[in-house]
């Protein structure tokens, strides 16, 4: 019983730091032909660095046949698109300002951030 108590807490403390702690590191989107890989619920990298005030291109591609993964929403920039399974769609994003901007996935389980420097 106490087992079972234990492991559920640790369960939630899992959870809790998988979807609201973890913060992988900030890939540049500079990097050499950045893409974004849709995939066993996560966008790799989920945390991208752009410059601010220019419009940037995001590369998304979708590998994971999950109805859920198909939109990718940008709310801060009222932006929702449809990926493709298993092909590249580029998503020009307007210029931004500087700040931290959210992108996830309608249900919010496929979460990423753009840190726009
Ligand atoms: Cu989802």
């Amino acid at each position: 019983m106490i087992l079972v108590n234990v492991l559920g807490v640790l369960l939630i403390a899992l959870i809790v730091w998988w979807f609201w702690l973890y913060q992988p590191q900030a890939t540049d989107l500079g990097a050499s032909e950045l893409t974004i890989v849709v995939e066993n619920g996560t966008y790799q990298p989920a945390r991208i660095q752009v410059p601010a005030n220019q419009s940037v291109v995001l590369s998304f591609l979708r590998k994971d046949s999950s109805p859920c993964s198909e939109t990718v929403l940008f709310p801060a920039l009222k932006l929702s698109e449809t990926l493709p399974l298993n092909k590249v769609k580029n998503i020009t994003l307007p210029a931004m300002q500087e700040g931290e901007y959210d992108f996830h996935c309608q249900m919010q389980m496929y979460r990423g951030r753009l840190l726009v420097v």
